[in-house]
């Protein structure tokens, strides 16, 4: 059951392609990058043992190109796959590939990815699993099933694509009589974004908070998770903030969150890291999704715990168990990541362009994961997160201290950045105060937030 890796190809780029070279290094693991033409100067391409070029700037052509990534791994010898995040982290044809090629994917098993990417059959299984999910259906046959639903459930409802996910082909309904023809809409959308066009109804609630639990699974049934995150502050499903462990629930809803997704993995017999994602409502949670992969926002969790999450994900993936893991994990201080992005800190739109001056902050309790250096140059084809801001602190308080002195000392010139934004945050009595929701950024945000924004945080 247990098969030694050796040799890791990492089919990704930018900080989360250094974060997995990094755990291989120090696991005594080779790695193999692999990088499109527009990354040929990137670090991590200069950091892993080995490169190969799999394609033009072009995503498609490169980082999601099957045949050469799967061609890449065999000219360099490699056994195992990592995929990072995004691209192709939760595309089960490409863990089967690697399978099939002998190359142990780090992650889960196809079916698992499949199964979760199905957001119909992942409600249905976790409802039979016994985790609380929100009233809703299965897919839809027709508009007036919808309608029936609605009555039954009440209104606000949302619909959403069953291959959809990450707040991708979503809409609310507030008023009966504009139900059938937005089934009809919202049908012929997710056929033409996802090549499916189930889609299925859901009560709506209103001001939810985003809860996810960090789990950790052995292939020898072993379970255990990792604390929980809050992740509220997003924009456009685009989280901004995350934290660990979440602010404003009480210890008693935390452990009942905790219990369900170690429940939710338990049940479908997950293995590898994954991400169990709960919308809040007050006193109550519902499953929302489950994530298969390695998230972004990993490190806040790593700082809590102490537990280097891309190392166990890799002894997990060649069939290791829990070991040192197989505990009860408690939660030493608090940590807060600030995504830095090259946007526009007001419009949100993405600014390539060439990095002219740079200064990461330092010190006790700061971590930056970043693939960019002074001079590097923002492409257009890929997304525009520079750096990850990670803090720890003994508590909440501290880690928004040291979050704010961090903060001053990040300097990005040549191209817009998120930065005043992050500053801005950072003193919010909102946010200070903790127990925000996801209207966070559009309720404090206004006209004349913006304008602080511009002014006194750049
Ligand atoms: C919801 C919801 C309210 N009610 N479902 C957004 C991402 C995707 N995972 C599901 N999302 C939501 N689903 C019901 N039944 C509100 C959201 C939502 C949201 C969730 C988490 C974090 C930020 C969000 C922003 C807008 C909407």
């Amino acid at each position: 059951m247990s098969r030694p890796i050796r040799k890791v190809l990492i089919a990704n780029r930018g900080e989360i392609a250094l974060r997995v070279i990094r755990a291989c290094r120090e696991l005594g693991i080779s790695s193999v990058a692999v990088y499109s033409t527009v990354d040929k100067d990137a670090l991590h391409v200069r950091f892993a043992d080995e490169a190969v070029c799999v394609g033009p700037g072009e995503a498609s052509k490169s980082y999601l190109n099957i045949p050469n990534l799967i061609a890449a791994a065999e000219i360099a010898g490699a056994d195992a796959v990592h995929p990072g995040y995004g691209f192709l982290a939760e595309r089960a044809d490409f863990a089967e590939v690697c399978a099939k090629c002998g190359l142990t994917f780090i992650g889960p098993k196809p079916e698992h990815m499949a199964l979760m990417g199905n957001k119909v059959r992942a409600r249905e299984t976790m409802e039979e699993a016994g985790v609380p999910v929100l009233a809703g259906t299965g897919v839809l046959k027709s508009p007036d099933e919808a309608v029936a639903a609605a009555k039954r459930i009440g209104l606000p409802v949302i619909l959403k694509a069953s291959a959809g996910g990450g707040g991708r082909g979503m809409k609310i309904v507030r008023d009966l009589s504009r139900l059938p023809q937005t089934v009809e809409t919202a049908q012929a959308e997710a056929q033409a974004a996802f090549g499916d066009g189930s889609v299925y109804v859901e009560r709506y609630v209103e001001s939810p908070r985003h809860i996810e639990v960090q789990i950790v699974a052995d292939c020898h049934g072993g379970v255990v998770d990792l604390l929980e995150r809050e992740c509220s502050i997003q924009r456009r499903h685009q989280k901004v903030i995350e934290e660990a462990p979440s602010t404003g629930l009480s210890d008693e809803l935390r452990q009942e969150i905790r219990a369900a997704a170690v429940r939710a993995a338990k049940a479908i017999g997950y293995q590898s890291v994954g991400t169990v994602e709960f919308l809040v409502d007050g006193d109550k949670f519902y499953f929302m999704e489950m994530n298969t992969r390695i998230q972004v926002e990993h490190c806040v969790t790593e700082m809590i715990t102490g537990v280097d999450l891309v190392a166990e994900q890799i002894r997990l993936a060649s069939g290791e168990p829990l070991g040192h893991l197989d505990r009860e994990h408690k939660a030493r201080g608090h940590a807060i990541e600030c995504r830095i992005n090259a946007e526009d800190p007001v419009m949100f739109s993405p600014q390539p362009g060439t990095i002219t001056a740079l200064n990461f902050p330092g010190g006790f309790g700061v971590r930056v994961d970043s693939h960019v250096y002074g001079g590097y140059e923002v492409s257009p084809c890929y997304d525009s997160m520079l750096a990850k801001l990670i803090v720890h602190g003994a508590d909440r308080d501290r880690a928004i201290r040291r979050m704010r002195r961090a903060l001053e000392e990040f300097v990005v010139e040549g191209i817009k950045t998120n930065l005043p934004l992050h500053r801005w945050i950072s003193r919010q009595p909102a946010f200070v105060e903790g127990g925000y929701d996801t209207h966070f950024l559009e309720t404090y945000l206004d006209a004349d937030a913006v304008r602080s924004v511009l002014e006194e945080h750049s």
